[in-house]
């Protein structure tokens, strides 16, 4: 029986930081799982290094539900991001290890393709409503068919601007400090929703994120105001630790709703699910334990009629976006897949992956996710320090990021 020789954790900045975790079996097989959590990737890293690898050595690799039993009920302390975005590190890895072993993309170990390819939709910004029309032309003619837009808002914050051809908000090793107007929000963000359906129509998917900013009533009055954009979703209205405050929001609007990025296991979205207080879950690969554990999220909102929109932002690995997109091939209920492409020096650590071609990503047909780390060139882009900004309101007081 092979078992587990090896668990190394690799944490290099290659155009951001990432932490990637790499197992090794007795046969030579390698896995790669992404431990990546943007501003506490030290954290993870100390996890699996300290109190994860030296448990995995000697196990069957080929024991994956196994193993996340193991790691999620025998740890003790339950949920949370540290933990399962480690969890998910060795899940994701065992899993590229299987689909090796077996000679198989991970996506035909799924239960294969239920689809031609993953829709994607990328992320247009601007400093004005002029320069993210200018954006939304350029992804519109890169064959993008979901476009998300954010514009920074006069005399308040400018969350998902991007700043260079990146988009990348951790910035500086210690949180920049945001100023936030609602009331400012409220009143602008509404009138560049507008201005691109009267530009560009209603041709594409539109989509915003609110990132957490609203209360519940606040997030009711956008999403009604918001009906005519047809948006394909609103994102993160309002906080979600209390699931049940999303009724308010349903009470009072139709556009679509999605949640789920910063939630990291099946407890914290499925009240949200099960009530239809949501139409997308965006939990993801290497935050929500895995693809182990998410395929259990998404056959949870298949029952409900929800379907899927993991994240996917450039502070998630080619790992995860390779795992990711195997498994939205695969799931019926699949909706969006997010896709900010990453920086050029990210792929001379990670290579190969997903190809991206008519507004949709596909796997590498090859066994496994599809991807391998390159140590070596990694060891050129050390760590940095470096943490997401916080918001606070013109009062001064501390508001949601
Ligand atoms: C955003 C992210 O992609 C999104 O929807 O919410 O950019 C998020 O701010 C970062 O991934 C946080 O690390
Ligand atoms: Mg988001």
């Amino acid at each position: 029986m092979s078992t587990i020789e090896r668990a190394e954790v690799f944490v290099a900045s290659p155009g951001r930081n990432f932490v990637t975790l790499r197992v090794t079996t007795s046969d030579g097989v390698t896995g790669l799982g992404d431990a990546t959590l943007n501003g506490r990737e030290l954290a993870v890293a100390a996890y699996l290094r300290d109190h994860v690898a030296p448990q995995l050595v000697g196990r069957d690799p080929a024991r994956i539900e196994d193993t996340w039993q193991y790691l999620y009920r025998g740890a003790y302390w339950r949920r949370g991001p540290v933990t399962m975005t480690a969890i998910a590190a060795v899940d994701t890895a065992l899993w590229d290890i299987k689909g090796k072993v077996a000679g198989l993309p991970v996506y035909q170990l799924l239960g294969g393709r239920s689809r031609d390819g993953v829709l994607v939709y990328s992320h247009a910004s601007g400093t004005d409503v002029p320069a993210l029309l200018d954006d939304v032309a350029r992804f519109r003619e890169a064959g993008y068919r979901a476009i998300r837009a954010q514009a920074a808002v006069p005399g308040s914050g400018s969350y998902g601007v991007r700043k260079g051809a990146i988009y990348e908000p951790a910035s500086a090793a210690v949180p920049e400090e945001q100023l936030w107007s609602t009331e400012a929000y409220l009143d602008f963000a509404p009138t560049y929703l507008e201005a691109v359906r009267e530009r560009f129509g209603f041709g594409f998917h539109l989509l915003h994120d609110v990132h957490h900013r609203l209360t519940p009533i606040e997030a009711a009055r956008l999403g009604k105001r918001v009906e005519d954009c047809r948006l394909f979703w609103l994102e993160d209205p309002t906080p979600a630790e209390n699931q049940e405050s999303f009724r308010l929001i349903r009470q009072h609007t139709t556009t679509p709703i999605a949640v789920g990025e910063a939630l990291t296991s099946i407890w914290d979205v499925g009240h949200l699910i099960t009530e239809q207080l949501v139409d997308y879950v965006r939990t993801s690969v290497v935050h929500a334990g895995g693809i182990t554990h998410l395929r259990r999220i998404f056959d949870l909102a298949a029952l409900h009629q929800v379907r899927t929109g993991s994240h996917g932002a450039t502070d998630l690995s080619p790992v995860t976006l390779a795992a990711a997109v195997h498994l939205d091939l695969a799931v019926p209920n699949f909706g969006i897949q997010e896709y900010m492409p990453h920086a050029p020096e990210t792929a001379e650590v990670f290579r190969g992956g997903v190809r991206f071609a008519d507004g949709m990503l596909h796997p590498p047909e090859v066994p496994g996710l599809g991807v391998e780390y390159d140590a070596e060139a990694a060891e050129r882009f050390p760590y940095e320090p470096r943490s997401l900004p916080m918001a606070r309101r013109l009062d001064g007081s501390v508001h949601d990021w």
